[in-house]
C-alpha cells in the first residue's frame, strides 16, 4: 500500500513536472540580529531600532526553471510608528544583508532583485503614504528606479501573519508576488539577462531592518515549487 502511494506520488510528480519541497532550518543560512524562533520560524528584527538580518537558501535556484516559493510574514504590531519592512531578494552572492533602516537590508546588493513590503513613509525616497509593495533592481529603493511599482497594500503591521507566494515563469519572464492569495504586483523582464549579466543560478532570501523606528519582522518558510508553465496544472502540490 505504501509503495503503491510513493508509486503514484512519483508518477504524479513526472507526469505533471512539478515537484515541491519543505525546507528544513539546515536549509538557510542566517545574518544579522536573526534568529530562529520557538515555532520554526526566523525572527529577523526586534522591536528595537537600528536592526537588520537577514536569511537566505543555501541552494541557489535557476531563472530557467518555473517555480514558486511561499512564506508567511509578520510585520510586527505597530501601524504608525512600526518601520522599516521587508524584501524577497535574489541576488547572485547570497548571505549579505544591505543597508538598513530605509534600505530594509536590500539597498546596496547586486546585482539583485528586490520585491519590497514598505511599511514607512520616506519621502526622499518618493514612498507612498500607504503600506506598499514595488520591484527594484540593483539594491536600489529610490522608487524612481522601480522596475515595477510602488503600488499600495492594506496596512500590513496588523499583529497578524501574512500569506506570500513568489512565481516566476521563465517562459513569459514574468515574476509576480501574491499577498493572501491575491497577485500585488508583477513583473515582466529578463531578469537573467539584463540584471544578473547572463547567470540563471541566483540565490534567494529574506531582509528586514528598522531605523529610527521599529517593528518586529518574522518569516517562516513553506514551501518551494517547481512548477509546469500552464497555469491549469498550478497547484497539483499546494496542498501542505
Ligand atoms: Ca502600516
Ligand atoms: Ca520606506
Amino acid at each position: 500500500m505504501c509503495r503503491l502511494a510513493i508509486f503514484s506520488l512519483l508518477l504524479a510528480c513526472i507526469v505533471n513536472h512539478s515537484f515541491a519541497q519543505r525546507a528544513v532550518i539546515d536549509d538557510f543560512t542566517i545574518s544579522g540580529d536573526t534568529y530562529l524562533t520557538d515555532d520554526g520560524c526566523f525572527r529577523l528584527t526586534e522591536e528595537r531600532d537600528y536592526a537588520s538580518g537577514s536569511i537566505w537558501y543555501r541552494q541557489p535556484v535557476s531563472l530557467k526553471e518555473p517555480f514558486s516559493i511561499e512564506l508567511s510574514v509578520f510585520l510586527g504590531c505597530k501601524d504608525d510608528s512600526g518601520a522599516d519592512g521587508m524584501v524577497f531578494v535574489f541576488t547572485s552572492r547570497s548571505n549579505q544583508t544591505g543597508y538598513r533602516g530605509e534600505g530594509i537590508g536590500f539597498a546596496g546588493l547586486r546585482p539583485s532583485v528586490g520585491i519590497e513590503i514598505d511599511t514607512w513613509l520616506n519621502e526622499h525616497l518618493m514612498d507612498p503614504v500607504e503600506d506598499h509593495v514595488a520591484i527594484m533592481g540593483n539594491g536600489r529603493v529610490g522608487h524612481w528606479n522601480d522596475l515595477a511599482g510602488p503600488l499600495p497594500i492594506a496596512n500590513i503591521e496588523d499583529c497578524a501573519q501574512h500569506k506570500l507566494a513568489v512565481r516566476w515563469s521563465p517562459k513569459t519572464q514574468r515574476l509576480s508576488l501574491e499577498l493572501d492569495g491575491q497577485e500585488v504586483i508583477a513583473l515582466q523582464k529578463n531578469l537573467v539577462k539584463e540584471i544578473f549579466l547572463g547567470n540563471d543560478k541566483v540565490y534567494w532570501g529574506v531582509t528586514a531592518a528598522t531605523g529610527r523606528y521599529n517593528n518586529f519582522h518574522e518569516v517562516c518558510f513553506d514551501r518551494l515549487s517547481w512548477l509546469p508553465e500552464t497555469p491549469a496544472q498550478n497547484g497539483v502540490f499546494h496542498g501542505k
